[in-house]
């Protein structure tokens, strides 16, 4: 097939889902098209299966916001045309969905290019249920030939938000060969050289996730006399307020902030507990990719994580904002290694069992079949 992808480039990871989605569907013989603003950050080789088609955009005085939507919904017409694409694949519904449903009008007299939308998280239960976005979010679901959401959670709040319940679940996925544990990696003594036990966080460090709540798991796990040391990986909004609040609980010595990685697989690989402390998350990527590196996880019970994540079994779950049962679980894992080592094992074939990317990308495959075999049908017709 010629599939055509959308996704946020730099941020998240809906641009994580999308992105290596692309590159598998490329392994296994498909003709990939990304097309965004910029080289998406996950897509790393281009070749004759795997093309990028970046948006232009003209810059205008008059322009107090650059029309960006509508450039995209150009491009995305243009490549479908050009490049005779079977389908449009946008992950993230705002605006993606919006701009393909736009391009796929806008060319339909010569062809039609059935767009399929993957909702990920905050465009159903944030941004899109805000009432400034809610009826063109809920346009873009029932314009779109097909809709996918990343977890059962996300599929009931989009029913309980929009009224709109033809949605397929298909979860987001590991490739087990590059999620492992590394446990004799050189970074691990550069991050613990006295050996310390690892806390890490990974995200995106906005509001939602709670960063926070991390440097108070880490105060309360010093105070125990445990040695340990946090480790964030990532950069975003709440990060200064981050490092201020470890400055204040005194523990500044004791967390390491490395930025952005290109390959979070190398810190998971060697952490000895995986820190999710958020107050909204459809799935949690993240904390599924530690759970493949076999590293057991500290997480509260929302949205999506008690789907992934077992209480009890992979990882442990508490109440948004509870750092005191947060605190307590990690103190428990940090203390109990074979506890550690049952969760880790368990937690890695809970991701590779279910979660493989062998396991999903046919699933994703068999729903882009269905979605352009309705619309033939319909064109037909
Ligand atoms: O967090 C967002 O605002 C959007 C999105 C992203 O691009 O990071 O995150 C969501 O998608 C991820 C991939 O499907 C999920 O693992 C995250 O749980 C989800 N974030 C939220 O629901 C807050």
């Amino acid at each position: 097939m010629n599939i055509g992808i959308t996704v946020y480039p730099t941020y998240g990871g809906s641009g994580i889902v999308g992105s290596e989605l692309g590159r598998d569907l490329a392994e296994r013989g498909h003709n990939v098209h990304f097309i965004s603003s910029v080289l998406p950050t996950r897509v790393t080789e281009l070749n004759e299966r795997v093309q990028f088609h970046e948006v232009e955009m003209m810059s205008y005085a008059l322009f107090e916001h650059q029309p960006y939507d509508l450039a995209l919904a150009t491009k995305m017409a243009t490549v479908a045309r050009a490049e005779k694409l079977d389908l449009l694949h946008v992950h993230y519904a705002i605006p993606h969905s919006i701009s393909a449903i736009l391009a796929r009008e806008s060319i339909k007299q010569k062809m039609y290019v059935p767009v399929i939308t993957t909702l990920h998280g905050t465009d159903i239960t944030l941004v899109g249920a805000d009432r400034s976005y809610l009826p063109i979010t809920r346009y873009g679901l029932q314009q779109s030939d097909g809709v996918t959401a990343v977890s059962k959670f996300l599929k009931q709040a989009t029913i309980e938000t929009f009224d709109f319940d033809d949605i397929e679940v298909i979860p987001n996925f590991i490739c087990p060969l590059h999620y492992t544990r590394t446990p004799d990696s050189p970074l691990k003594g550069e991050l613990a050289p006295n050996g310390e036990r690892l806390l890490v966080h990974v995200s995106n460090f906005r509001a939602v996730k709670r960063p926070a709540d991390c440097v108070e798991i880490m105060a309360g796990v010093k105070a125990a006399g445990k040695a340990a040391r946090l480790i964030f990986v990532g950069d975003g909004p709440e990060l200064s307020a981050v490092r201020y609040r470890a400055e204040q609980m005194g523990i500044k010595g004791d967390v390491t902030f490395v930025g952005k990685q290109a390959n979070i697989a190398d810190y998971l690989g060697i952490a000895d507990v995986f820190l999710l402390p958020s107050e909204l998350e459809s799935f949690g990527l993240a904390a599924l990719e530690a759970q493949a590196c076999e590293v057991p996880v500290v997480a509260t019970r929302i949205g999506g994580i008690p789907e992934v994540v077992g209480d009890g079994e992979t990882g442990f779950l508490s109440d948004v904002g509870d750092v005191t049962k947060m605190t307590a679980d990690t103190l428990r894992l940090l203390g109990d290694e074979e506890m550690r080592r049952n969760f880790g094992e368990r937690g890695r074939r809970n991701a590779v069992e279910r979660y493989s990317t062998e396991k999903i990308i046919p699933q994703y495959i068999a729903f882009y079949e269905r979605v352009v075999k309705k619309a033939k049908a319909a064109a037909a017709a």
